[in-house]
């Protein structure tokens, strides 16, 4: 039986969680009577090339050498002559041969181009209407040739692709520069995609939508997004559970389920910080309530019997700590297990409700330098001259059952290690609002993930892959 819109999770990307963004637009199509199922090609391929280095290649290879994207790339022709283009061969294959997993490119060769056509008859074998594709991390030239491929098979099915690679000005450029993509969705969609869906299969070009982007209307600007977060529906992960089996190593997988507590970020819609990798675009903070939250993860545990749950949240929201954690931990042997990012200033009362009480338990990380924000540099000192935050005191850090931090002076990007060194000089150029240095004392700690004794620090555990961040 045909389906009215197939998605589809392109490799590269770890098997050991569903797509949240998926989960959700296919539980929102299917509120509104549109038949939607979701393929995960990642499993797929997984499963071809096997599942450690299918995990190393998505989770161990230094992210911006987009490893998963150099394999796909040539089936999409050649590439531009960018500087870092020519520098790029030199640093992968420097990490490729660092990581031992020299496999690659014998899977380069010899595997790709097969695993691009067996994917687009797979999708096709549910006649779809419309292929919608999710790229985050490294799926695009995945996406974009398995697209390619379905195009060429049949030309009638529209191509529609969205995510964190499609935002900004990155969607528009994706349009222009490759013709397999009908329609490409900048920003949230939620509210978007549905009556996008709809005039496509009334057989009409979707018009006036902002953030839907065509070739007839190439610049709609970006989906605002849903401010009543609790109207959206419970995501509906029930394809990737179903599909996950199929591999022939399954069983070493414990897989999480994202759930999404909030968007954006209460303090970055105020003070955006320094280090923060996220623009301006998604900072309005909007949350859904507590007690609306506690549904979702207890629908999503009794369907799927699993106490792993990972929030998509940029910033675990304050209500969050008593409304949801809180309220959990006072469940008497709940065996839920939480990641969460947090804000780096917490105090030791709020650790302990969100990270230690119970069986519960909290991984967090947070990646903001005190005093980095685009805040006046007034505030800046002022904040300075503040005592330590319980989240930075080792004793409290421990007893919270976080991990010790990694410096995040360490990983700074050149330029800001510049700028602190060149001290006030460097406060005078135009982008100094939000370049401004900070004193070495302030940087904060970087949580790395869950109690340490826990967890294993290797990603892999008596042969079993996980989420890092929910043991
Ligand atoms: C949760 C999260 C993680 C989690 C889990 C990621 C996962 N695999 O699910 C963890 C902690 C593992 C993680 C790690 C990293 N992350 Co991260 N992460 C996020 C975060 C905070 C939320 C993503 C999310 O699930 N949101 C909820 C869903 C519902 O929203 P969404 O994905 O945006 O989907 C919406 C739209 O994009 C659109 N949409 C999406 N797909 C489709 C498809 C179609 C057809 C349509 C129409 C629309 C559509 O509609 C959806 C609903 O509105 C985002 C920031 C953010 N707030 O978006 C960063 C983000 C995705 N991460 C990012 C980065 C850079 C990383 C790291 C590389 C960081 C690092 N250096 O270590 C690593 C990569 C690790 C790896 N290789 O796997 C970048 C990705 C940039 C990019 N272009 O892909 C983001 C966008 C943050 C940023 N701006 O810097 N991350
Ligand atoms: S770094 Fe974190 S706290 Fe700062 S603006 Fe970004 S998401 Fe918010």
């Amino acid at each position: 039986m045909s389906v009215d819109v197939l998605f589809c999770s392109a490799p590269v990307m770890s098997v050991v969680r569903p797509s949240a963004a998926l989960g959700l637009l296919q539980a929102l199509l299917r509120q509104n009577g549109i038949g939607a199922e979701t393929l995960y090609l990642n499993l797929l391929f997984a499963d071809r090339i096997g599942l450690d280095l299918n995990e190393r290649l998505a989770e161990k290879l230094p992210s911006h050498l987009l490893a998963g994207d150099w394999l796909f790339g040539d089936c999409l022709g050649s590439r531009p002559g960018r500087p870092q283009a020519r520098r790029h061969p030199s640093e992968l294959s420097a990490a490729i041969e660092r990581k031992g997993l020299d496999q690659l490119y014998e899977i380069r060769r010899n595997l790709i181009s097969s695993f691009v056509a067996d994917a687009a008859d797979r999708l096709l074998e549910r006649t779809p209407k419309i292929i919608g594709f999710t790229s985050m991390f490294e799926q695009t030239a995945a996406s974009l040739a398995i697209a390619a491929a379905v195009k060429a098979r049949d030309p009638s099915v529209v191509i529609c692709v969205g995510g964190a690679n499609c935002h900004g000005p990155m969607g528009a450029v994706l349009l222009k520069n490759f013709a397999q993509i009908d329609h490409v969705f900048n920003g949230e969609a939620d509210t978007v995609f549905g009556p996008a869906v709809e005039a496509i299969l009334r057989g009409e070009a979707p018009r006036g939508l902002s953030g839907c982007l065509s070739r007839d209307q190439p610049a709609a600007g970006a989906a605002a997004g849903p401010t009543a977060m609790d109207a959206l529906p419970i995501p509906d992960y029930a394809d990737y559970f179903a599909q996950l089996p199929s591999m022939s190593e399954a069983a070493r997988v414990r897989p999480s389920i994202p759930f999404e507590s909030s968007r954006g970020c209460w303090w970055g819609q105020k003070h955006h910080c320094t280090f923060c990798g996220l623009n301006g675009e998604g900072m309005a903070f909007r949350a859904k309530s507590a007690p609306r939250v506690l549904s979702e993860i207890e629908t999503l545990h009794a369907e799927f019997g699993i106490g792993r749950f990972a929030a998509t949240d940029n910033i675990l929201g304050m209500s969050h700590i008593d409304g949801v954690l809180g309220r959990l931990a006072e469940r008497p042997a709940h065996g839920f297990r939480f990641f969460y990012e947090i804000k780096a200033n917490m105090d030791e009362a709020q650790l302990e409700k969100a990270g230690a009480r119970g069986d519960g338990l909290v991984a967090a990380r947070h990646r903001e330098p005190v005093g980095s924000g685009a805040a006046s540099h007034a505030q800046g000192r002022e904040r300075a001259a503040q005592p330590a935050p319980a989240a930075q005191l080792p004793r409290a850090r421990r007893r919270a059952g976080l991990v010790d931090p990694v410096r995040i002076s360490r990983r700074a990007p050149r330029r800001l290690r510049r700028r602190r060194q060149d001290g006030p000089a460097a406060r005078t150029s135009s982008a100094a609002g939000r370049l401004r240095p900070y004193p070495a004392r302030q940087v904060q700690p970087q949580f790395r993930a869950c109690r340490r004794d826990r967890i294993p620090q290797r990603h892999s555990d008596a042969g079993l892959w996980r989420d890092l961040r929910c043991p």
